[in-house]
């Protein structure tokens, strides 16, 4: 399949009517009676380092790709992402709603935006590695994708499905 057309699926599967829907689930126990911070996002909240369960190794290329581009998480899990850059760009991960990736992607073609200095992202240079700590605390499909220009639309996007 081009890459195009895989795209243009992604993003008709993600603007269907079950994205439109609010498609998370409601929050465990232990996360709906802690206080809700202002900083949480619909998938999660900045995680913990010294909880983090799990670490995941993603890997940036130049052919606009993550590998991994799937990837399960359970509810509640706090998640340490390495995320190595071996390409010769400048790549970044930010987590995200296919909504907010896609409004972000369109921002930064029109103006460059700093995102590795906001918990749910890292940007990261030829060779180099970043890091992440999320906790993810509600079931849903999320998404992380590459917000250097041209970057998202030429499909730099991976999935992460929380149960
Ligand atoms: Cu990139």
């Amino acid at each position: 399949m081009q890459r195009t057309s895989l795209l243009s699926l992604i993003i008709v599967i993600a603007c269907g009517p079950a994205a439109g829907a609010q498609r998370s689930v409601e929050p465990p126990d232990d996360v709906r009676t802690s206080k809700t911070r202002a900083a949480d996002k619909p998938y999660g909240r900045e995680g913990d380092p010294r909880r983090a369960k799990r670490v995941i190794r993603i890997d940036m290329s130049d052919t606009m790709q993550y590998f991994p581009d799937q990837i399960e998480v359970k509810r509640g899990d706090t998640v340490r992402f390495v995320v190595r850059n071996s390409g010769e760009l400048p790549h970044e991960m930010v987590l995200g709603t296919m909504e907010e990736l896609k409004k972000h992607a369109a921002a930064t073609k029109r103006k460059a935006t700093a995102h590795q200095s906001l918990p749910h992202a890292t940007r990261v240079g030829p060779g180099g590695t970043g890091r992440l700590v999320w906790q993810f605390t509600r079931a849903g499909e999320f998404y992380f994708g590459c917000l250097v220009p041209g970057h998202f639309d030429a499909g730099m996007i991976g999935t992460i499905v929380v149960r």
